[in-house]
């Protein structure tokens, strides 16, 4: 079987996580495949979302710690598996110009969780939970989550999460910040399916746009920002769906965006 899963309809790519023997715990090869599935929607003109969730009863453990071979343990670079595998992807997420919809199903641990932060509307199963399990195991969060945890949440909990390792529940995750809802197991891969495709009609254009200026946000200051502002809506200013978008409201009917 695939390591990853990638399927395309009405405008998603879906992407599963497919190694749930080992709750898709990351390989050298299944993170070559998420960066490549996630390369293939940044170069199809017809994808204008994307869907990424695991398959069994996990999001992702992190890293396969059966994949280091006990005698290179301690010696064994693993500041390159960092560079390698996690920073690409976490680099490529952010800088795709559509929206990353995460369906976080079961447990999401060490590399797993800071994967799902990084995405830009993550959706939770009520029995999920997140876990910063570096620290169990002597490492530090990784995969960007020394960025975003303290942005998501705040200063205190992001360090709270960093040394504790403490199991954090979906619904804590979400009051936190650092996850944008909670929903039935039941009905999660519904509902994610249904936002995804939602958010694929939309303005994708302006989407791509907003996440460089989220992204930007990010580091910037205010009057940085506001320049990064006045730039991006130029541009946006100028796509074809603001102009529909202003027609449809203005004949008060519903607008077809073309994502362009
Ligand atoms: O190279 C580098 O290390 C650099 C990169 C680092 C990035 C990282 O992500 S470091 C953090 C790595 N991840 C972890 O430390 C999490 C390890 N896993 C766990 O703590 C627990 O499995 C969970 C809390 C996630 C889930 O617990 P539970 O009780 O629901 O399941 P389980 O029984 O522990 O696991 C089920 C199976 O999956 C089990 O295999 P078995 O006994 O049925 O054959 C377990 O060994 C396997 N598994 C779970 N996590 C991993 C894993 N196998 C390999 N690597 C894993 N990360």
């Amino acid at each position: 079987m695939p390591n990853v899963l990638s399927e395309q309809a009405d405008g998603v790519l879906t992407i599963t996580l497919n190694r749930p023997e080992v709750l898709n715990s990351f390989n050298a090869e299944m993170a070559a495949a998420l960066y490549d599935a996630l390369g293939t929607a940044a170069s199809d003109a017809d994808i204008r979302a994307v869907l990424l969730t695991g398959a069994g009863r996990a999001f992702s453990a992190g890293q396969d710690l059966a994949g280091v071979p006990n005698d290179a343990l301690g010696e064994f670079d693993i500041g390159a598996i960092v560079r390698t595998q996690y920073n690409p992807i976490i680099k490529s997420i952010r800088e795709l110009e559509m929206p990353v919809v995460c369906a976080v199903n079961g447990v999401a641990a060490g590399a797993g969780a800071n994967l799902a932060y990084a995405c830009d509307i993550v959706l939770a199963a009520r029995e999920a939970n997140f876990i910063q399990a570096f620290c169990k195991i002597g490492l530090i969060p990784d995969s960007s989550g020394t960025f975003f945890l303290p942005r998501l949440a705040g200063f205190a909990r992001a360090s709270g999460m960093a040394l504790l390792g403490d199991k954090v529940s979906a619904e804590q995750a979400r009051d936190w910040g650092l996850i944008w809802q909670v929903v039935d197991g039941a009905e999660l891969m519904q509902r994610a399916r249904d936002l995804a495709r939602q958010l694929a009609t939309q303005p994708t254009r302006a989407f791509a746009l907003t996440k460089r200026a989220l992204n930007a946000s990010l580091t910037n200051d205010l009057a940085a920002q506001l320049d990064v502002e006045e730039q991006l809506q130029r541009q946006a200013g100028r796509t074809r769906d603001f102009a529909e978008g202003v027609r449809a409201f203005l004949a008060k009917r519903p607008p077809v965006f073309e994502g362009r």
